[in-house]
């Protein structure tokens, strides 16, 4: 018999990703968006858009008193960048590590960072770093109608629900 959701606790965990406008102008868009597809995750939101002061203040308002905020919002506002929400299991923490750190002189080659990037303040992707954050970040960059609600065929052939 088909099994239920139920049995795979986090499978519908969401993460917010974005590239940045360096990723963007370097033509980033879809090797980004192919690393996180074939992983397995699912892309359930995805837009370009310039994005407005207001919305990049929120989103960093943890960095606000930090010595690099200014040049962070001035870099993020330097260009569109493209919003996506990526649904699977674990998908928060394993877009970390498909990400890479921070820094990209440590992040590990084979992440986004550590292969596309070489400065902390050009590294070209964002991704949530907890699953209260992602959910935060995700009603920031998107509206509840924005968001892909239904099961997909993908569910049966990635996880054999
Ligand atoms: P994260 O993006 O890996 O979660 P955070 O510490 O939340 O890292 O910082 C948010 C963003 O702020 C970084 O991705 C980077 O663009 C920028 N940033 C962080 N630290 C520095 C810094 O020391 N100098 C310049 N920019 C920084």
């Amino acid at each position: 018999s088909r099994s239920s959701n139920a049995d795979f606790p986090g499978i519908k965990e969401r993460t917010l990703v974005a590239v940045k406008p360096d990723g963007v102008q370097r033509r980033l868009i879809g090797e980004i968006i192919k690393r996180f597809e074939q992983r397995g995750f699912r892309l359930v939101g995805l837009k370009m858009l310039q994005a407005p002061e207001k919305l990049l203040a929120q989103h960093y308002v943890l960095l606000q008193k930090k010595p690099f905020y200014s040049s962070l919002l001035h870099y993020m506002t330097s260009g569109p960048v493209v919003a996506m929400v990526w649904e699977g299991h674990n998908v928060v923490r394993s877009s970390r590590m498909l990400v890479g750190d921070t820094d990209p002189a440590g992040a590990a080659p084979g992440t986004i960072r550590g292969d596309f990037s070489v400065h902390i303040s050009r590294n070209v992707v964002h991704a949530s770093d907890s699953v209260q954050g992602a959910e935060k970040e995700i009603s920031l960059w998107f509206q509840s109608a924005e968001l892909i609600d239904l099961e997909g065929c993908d569910h049966s052939n990635i996880y054999h629900l």
